[in-house]
């Protein structure tokens, strides 16, 4: 039976940290929560007060991710729904992209392929952070010297869905999803693309099925994770930064987080689930 004491108490506590939040504005701008990926159900708050309360186990005692290299999938199979942060290193050097994907390769993608952009319409979500871009063709149509963010040029940050069939088949012959995960798992049919400088993603939780992985194609980024509000009296948040060739993996339906890059760095990530 629900306790209503309880959960009345538990609910004035998360709403309470949103506003917290929100107000000192440590990362948290609503207007940005609302661009965050697949976040919301129909209303953030509602999401975040009504979510089921989560188990302080995944954060515990943990204050830096879990780093693993040459990782097996059998080996991997122990830490695969832990929920905790990881990271393996050195995970992707072998893709083709390493070297050869950049904003042009993208760009002549959307440019050349017939309904391109209009497969965003259609259920593909672009996010646009913090940017004055609003869509993938406004990205594609920036002047050169924006794209390669020259001296006193605004920062720009982006991140779609790659999934118009022809363009993703094009692109999944420079990437595979990562030969560790389980071999039961799910995942989805597409997968996402972040690309830009310096902006990166306000502190959000995601509304995704499931766990979250990413390759770090380019450029380093820098990851601030935090507990839900629940478990911040028995957990921490702590920052962590990934390098080219890495994976990184996190529940982010469970760990706030935001996202860095440093400055002057051009960060390209391919971003999926897997479940
Ligand atoms: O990579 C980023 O900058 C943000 C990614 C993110 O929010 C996510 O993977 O859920
Ligand atoms: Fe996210």
């Amino acid at each position: 039976m629900v306790n209503l004491g309880k959960e009345k108490r538990r609910l004035k506590r998360r709403l309470q940290y949103i506003q917290r939040e929100a107000i000192s504005g440590v990362g948290f701008a609503v207007e940005n929560i609302l661009s965050a990926r697949c976040l919301l159900p129909s209303n953030y708050f509602v999401w975040e007060a009504t979510r089921p309360v989560a188990n302080c186990n995944y954060c515990v005692n943990i204050t830096k991710p879990t780093i693993l290299r040459n990782i097996t999938r059998k080996s991997f199979n122990y830490y695969a729904y832990s929920s905790k942060p990881i990271i393996v290193k050195e995970a992707i050097s072998h893709w083709r992209a390493i070297k050869e994907f950049t904003f042009y390769t993208f760009k002549r993608l959307y440019e050349q392929t017939v309904g391109s952009y209009e497969s965003l319409d259609y259920g593909c979500q672009f996010l646009n952070f913090k940017s004055d871009l609003f869509t993938l063709k406004d990205v594609f149509n920036m002047p050169k010297a924006r794209v390669e963010n020259e001296p006193g040029q605004e920062p720009w940050y982006v991140g779609w869905g790659n999934c118009h069939p022809e363009i993703l088949s094009k692109v999944r012959q420079y990437y595979s999803i990562p030969e560790f995960l389980p071999e039961d798992a799910e995942f989805p049919e597409t997968e996402n693309i972040f690309f830009g400088y310096e902006i990166g993603a306000v502190m959000h939780l995601d509304y995704i099925p499931r766990l979250m992985w990413q390759g770090q194609v380019k450029g380093n980024k820098t990851w601030s994770v935090a507990p839900v509000p629940e478990c911040e009296h028995v957990c921490h948040k702590f920052d962590y930064y990934v390098e080219p060739g890495d994976i990184v993996l996190l529940d982010t339906r469970l760990w706030y987080h935001a996202t860095t890059i440093p400055k002057g760095q051009f960060s390209l990530t391919v971003q999926s689930e897997y479940g």
